[in-house]
C-alpha cells in the first residue's frame, strides 16, 4: 500500500507547507515509511559524556615535503579521538552555524550523515543552524542553500538518494572560486562546513580548510568518506559509505541473473559493474555470488594482460563448461577494466592527446596521428566502442568509463574467438551473450542497516569534531566488525591521506585511490575459489537487502576480511 507523503508528518513533526521539501509531493511505500522511524544505534562513546583527545602528530601518504609546502597550516596536525569523559555530564556547547554539502556521485546513506550532523547540533549545541548547500560545491560558490529543519529532514531519514540538497561534480579550484567560497562562509557566518564526498572532494575539503585557516577565518572544515566505489579508505577509515548497500543491491541482481542462466540454460550473462577505476565492487559481488568468471582490473594490469588474453581466458571457461554440458554462465566485469589493459591505456592516452589538440574529422585524417599498434587495436574494436572511446572526457580529462560498454565489446570478441574454435572443432555449442550494466541502480537504494548506522555515526562524529574546533580532518568511525556500541569515533588528518601528483609541471595534492590489493585478504579468498566457481555451479543468490531478521546487520565480506573478522 502506498502512503501519501503528507501522512509522514503524523509521526514526524509539524511542518508548515513552506518548509516541505521535494519529497512532499512524493508517495512513500510501506517499506519507506517503516524505515523513517528505524532506530539508529549510536556508538557508546557518543551516548555518554566524551572528550576529544589528540593522537600523535601525522605525516603524509607520500612526498611529505611537498605536502608540508602545500598545507603549511595543517600539515602534521594530529588525528583526534572521542573518548569517554568520566569527569562529568555531557557538555553543552554554544550554538553553531554549520554548512553541509554533498559532492560527487550518489551513495546510499548520505541523508543519514546529514541527519547525524543535525541531531548532534540539536542535542549538544542548542539553537544551532544547519545550512544545506544545494547542488554540490557549486551551491557553496553561488551561496545557494536551504536551512535544514526537523520537518525538512524527517522524510529523508534512512532513505536513499541525495535529493535532500542534491549533489554536483563542480570543483572549488581557481582563486576566484576559493574567493566565492570565502564570501559564502563569511556571509553565513559559518563556524564549520562538512564536505561529504570521495577522494577528490575530500582533497578539496582539505584545501578549503587550509585556505580558511591561513586567513584566520573561523570556519572549520570536516570531510566524510562517501563513494560506492569503496576506493576511499585507509587504516582509520575502513570503508566509504554506500559501498555496502550498492554491493548488496548488485549482488541481488547478479543472483537473479544466475538463476535465470541456470533456468534457461542458454545464455552467458556479461555483467559490467560500476566502481570507476577500482574493482572493489566487482570483487565484493563475486564473493557474495560466486560467478563463473570475474575480471579484476588490478590483476589484469599486474599481469599485463591484453584484450586478446582476456578474451581467450573467458572463451576457455566457456569451452570447459560446454564440455561439462553447461552452455550458460555469468561473467562479472568492472567498469574500469578497459582502462587497466596496458594496450588500451596506450590507445586512450593517444586519443586524449588527439582530442585535446586536433579536429576529429569524419574522414578520419586524425587517425594518422595514432601509432601503428594503437591504430591496429582501434580498428579491431567494435564500432560502438570506438565511438564511446571518443566521447567527451570528464573534468579531469579521463575517459568516462561508465559510458563504455565493455561487456558488449567482450561478448563480440568472445563470440569471434569461439567461432574460430568451432572451425577447428574445439567448440560445438551456440554461444549467446546477454549484456548488463549495473551501476546507477545501486547508488540510491535505501541504505542497508550497516550504511544507515555508519552514516549516522559519521555525521554525529563530524558534529562533535566541529564543536571541539577541529579542522582538516575526515570523520572516522572504526572497529566496525564489533557491535555498534563498541565502534570508535574520531577524525583523521586529511593531510595524512595525501600524496602529490605532478600535473602541468606543478605538484597537485591527491588522496590516493585505494585499489584492490592482490595480496589483500578479499582478493586472496576470491583467487582461492574462482577455479571451482568457473566450472562447477556454485551460484549464490543473496536476495534483497534485509532490514529485519537474523542477517539484517550482516556486513560485506571485503570489510570483514580486511578487518580480519572473516577468514
Ligand atoms: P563518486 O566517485 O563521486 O562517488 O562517484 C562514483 C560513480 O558512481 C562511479 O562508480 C561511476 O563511474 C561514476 O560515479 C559515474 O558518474 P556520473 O554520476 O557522473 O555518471
Amino acid at each position: 500500500m502506498a502512503v501519501a507523503a503528507a501522512s509522514l508528518f503524523t509521526n514526524g513533526g509539524t511542518a508548515s507547507p513552506k518548509s516541505f521539501t521535494s519529497r512532499y509531493a512524493s508517495v512513500y511505500s510501506e517499506v519507506q515509511n517503516n524505515r523513517l522511524d528505524h532506530p539508529l544505534p549510536l556508538p557508546s562513546v557518543l551516548k555518554n559524556p566524551f572528550k576529544v583527545v589528540d593522537g600523535p602528530a601525522s605525516y603524509a601518504a607520500g612526498h611529505p615535503e611537498e605536502i608540508a609546502k602545500l598545507f603549511p597550516c595543517l600539515f602534521g596536525q594530529p588525528s583526534a579521538a572521542l573518548v569517554p569523559d568520566d569527569s562529568g555530564d555531557i557538555a553543552m556547547g554554544q550554538s553553531l552555524k554549520i554548512g553541509v554539502v554533498l559532492s560527487g556521485g550518489q551513495a546510499p546513506g548520505g541523508h543519514n550523515v546529514i541527519s547525524g550532523i543535525f541531531d548532534y547540533l540539536q542535542n549538544y549545541c542548542k539553537g544551532s543552524t544547519l545550512y544545506g548547500f544545494r547542488g554540490g560545491p557549486a551551491g557553496i560558490m553561488k551561496c545557494k542553500y536551504v536551512v535544514l529543519t526537523p520537518e525538512y529532514i524527517y522524510p529523508y531519514r534512512n532513505q536513499g538518494g541525495f535529493d535532500m540538497i542534491c549533489s554536483g561534480r563542480d570543483k572549488i579550484e581557481t582563486p576566484e572560486q576559493f574567493k566565492q567560497a570565502e564570501e559564502t562562509v563569511k556571509k553565513l557566518d559559518l563556524d564549520g562546513l562538512v564536505v561529504i564526498g570521495g577522494d577528490d572532494s575530500n582533497t578539496n575539503a582539505c584545501l578549503l580548510a587550509e585556505n580558511f585557516r591561513s586567513k584566520n577565518m573561523k570556519t572549520r572544515v570536516i570531510g566524510c568518506p562517501k563513494t560506492i566505489d569503496g576506493d576511499l579508505k585507509c587504516k582509520e577509515v575502513p570503508v566509504s559509505f554506500g559501498f555496502d548497500t550498492a554491493c548488496k543491491i548488485y549482488a541481488e541482481m547478479i543472483g537473479n541473473v544466475m538463476i535465470d542462466a541456470r533456468s534457461s540454460g542458454k545464455y552467458y550473462h556479461f555483467v559490467r559493474l560500476m566502481g570507476r577505476a577500482a574493482s572493489h565492487i566487482t570483487l565484493e559481488c563475486a564473493l557474495q555470488t560466486h560467478p563463473n568468471v570475474t575480471m579484476i582490473g588490478e590483476e589484469v594490469f599486474a599481469k599485463k594482460q591484453t584484450l586478446k588474453s582476456v578474451t581467450s581466458y573467458i572463451a576457455d571457461v566457456v569451452c570447459k563448461r560446454a564440455d561439462l554440458g553447461y552452455n550458460y554462465g555469468v561473467i562479472l566485469i568492472p567498469e574500469g577494466l578497459i582502462d587497466f589493459i596496458p594496450e588500451v591505456q596506450q590507445l586512450i592516452a593517444e586519443l586524449n592527446e588527439i582530442l585535446a589538440h586536433d579536429v576529429v574529422d569524419e574522414a578520419g585524417v586524425w587517425k594518422k596521428k595514432l601509432t601503428p599498434q594503437c591504430l591496429q587495436l582501434f580498428e579491431i574494436l567494435p564500432q560502438a566502442i570506438r565511438e564511446q572511446l571518443m566521447l567527451e572526457r570528464d573534468p579531469h580529462g579521463n575517459v568516462q568509463v561508465a559510458k563504455i560498454e565493455t561487456e558488449k565489446m567482450l561478448i563480440q570478441m568472445v563470440e569471434t574467438k569461439l567461432d574460430q574454435r568451432k572451425q577447428i572443432g574445439q567448440y560445438n555449442c551456440e554461444f549467446k551473450g546477454q549484456s548488463h550494466f549495473f551501476g546507477y541502480e545501486g547508488r540510491c537504494g535505501m541504505p542497508s542497516n550497516f550504511d544507515a548506522t555508519y552514516c549516522y555515526a559519521l555525521g554525529y562524529g563530524a558534529g562533535a569534531l566541529l564543536q571541539s574546533g577541529k579542522t582538516g580532518l575526515i570523520s572516522s568511525v572504526g572497529n566496525l566488525a564489533a557491535p555498534v556500541s563498541e565502534w570508535t569515533v574520531g577524525g583523521t588528518a586529511l593531510t595524512a591521506m595525501m600524496d602529490v601528483e605532478r600535473r602541468h609541471g606543478k605538484y597537485k595534492p591527491v588522496i590516493k585511490k585505494a585499489m584492490v590489493e592482490l595480496d589483500g585478504a578479499p582478493f586472496k579468498k576470491f583467487a582461492s575459489m574462482r577455479g571451482e566457481w568457473a566450472i562447477k555451479n556454485r551460484y549464490l543468490s543473496p536476495g534483497p537487502i534485509q532490514f529485519v531478521g537474523p542477517i539484517a546487520d550482516k556486513v560485506n565480506h571485503t570489510l570483514l576480511l580486511e578487518l580480519g573478522a572473516e577468514s
